[in-house]
């Protein structure tokens, strides 16, 4: 009786416990810490954004992951924080998809020159398909690409002249993000191009190491830039998107539920972000005149000539990222609404 009494008890042990790793594969939610890098700071569009992905994957979780949030590049460079993330040294981070082209150089697909007319044609083609298909080919890097987040539309400043037309650019030593399209795209314009970490753009121009640079009106207000800038000019010469991404090593050893937890607040959050980046966007022109720039559209013929002028980089990018892929995102260009 007692012989039988054991056995039958190591058996439900044995049985409940097989139940219990099964069910912790599928759907358990460890106590974790996730540390999420960005490259602003805490009082821009990003930080916002990143700060309510913390909330919402502490509330999905019953405060068993625990996101903290790292602004201002405090982990590192863009680049040095996605080597982290390759590592395994660091789960989780945002930033632009244009530092990821030495990584998965489809990313640079979304850099072509006046790609986007509009950030609802932006949205529709970044959550579709292709926009999908080109997050993919980070897996077989290292990394998981969850959700683009709007940077937006990037425009000029400098010290030198306000451009108003092509030859304005000429000799503008310019920062660029570190990548062979902008790098292109700005030495075709005629501009001495730079590439620099955004993590030492402010002193850059501060201590005049560079002239001017480029980024959307959120990012020049939250950092600053109006500081040490004196000429903004609207080119809105390409949309920028930003993409969160985890650790593939760290996202592998996740449950599903938690990892459906992290997709979801990063979608979340994404919604957020793009409204409250376009709400920003809308005011700034004028809190960027307050600060002291001074402020110049660019005719329509202007663009059109700049425009001309920038398709060599097209080629690059075709160089970088294969005809067809280039191919697949013009046509879900053209088929998105405007
Ligand atoms: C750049 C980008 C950056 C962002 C940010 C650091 O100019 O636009 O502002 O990638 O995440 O480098």
């Amino acid at each position: 009786m007692k012989r039988f009494l054991i056995a039958a008890l190591a058996a439900t042990t044995l049985s409940s416990a097989i139940t219990a790793v099964t069910a912790q594969a599928a759907d358990d939610i460890r106590p974790r810490m996730i540390r999420f890098g960005y490259g602003l700071n805490e009082d821009s569009n990003q930080g916002r954004a990143a700060k309510l992905l913390a909330e919402e994957i502490a509330k999905a979780s019953d405060g068993k992951l625990k996101v903290r949030t790292f602004g201002s590049a405090s982990l590192g460079s863009d680049d040095q924080m996605q080597n982290a993330l390759m590592g395994g040294a660091q789960e989780m981070m945002v930033g632009s998809t244009a530092t990821l082209v030495g990584v998965a150089e489809e990313m640079a697909v979304w850099d072509t020159p006046f790609l986007f007319e509009s950030e609802k044609q932006a949205d529709h083609v970044l959550d579709g398909p292709v926009g999908q298909k080109v997050m993919d080919a980070l897996e077989e890097k290292g990394l998981v690409g969850l959700a683009y987040w709007e940077n937006g539309f990037r425009n000029l400043t400098n010290n030198v002249r306000p451009v108003e037309k092509l030859e304005d650019f000429d000799g503008i030593k310019l920062r660029v993000m570190p990548n062979p399209v902008f790098i292109d795209t700005f030495k075709l314009m005629g501009a001495n191009a730079v590439p620099l970490p955004f993590s030492e753009l402010f002193t850059a121009l501060e201590t005049k190491a560079v002239d001017g640079q480029e980024n959307p009106y959120n990012t020049i207000l939250s950092s600053k830039f109006y500081e040490v800038q004196k000429y903004l000019s609207v080119t809105n010469h390409v949309y920028s998107p930003w993409i969160v991404t985890a650790s593939k090593r760290w996202w592998d050893g996740l449950s599903k539920t938690e990892q459906d937890i992290i997709m979801k607040a990063a979608q979340t959050a994404r919604d957020f972000e793009r409204e409250d980046t376009r709400a920003e966007a809308r005011e700034a022109l004028a809190k960027i005149k307050e600060q002291g720039m001074e402020v110049n559209k660019v005719s329509p013929e202007e663009i059109q000539r700049m425009r001309e002028q920038a398709k060599p980089a097209i080629q690059t990018v075709i160089d970088t990222v294969g005809e067809p892929l280039f191919n697949e995102v013009q046509a879900a260009v053209e088929k998105a609404p405007k």
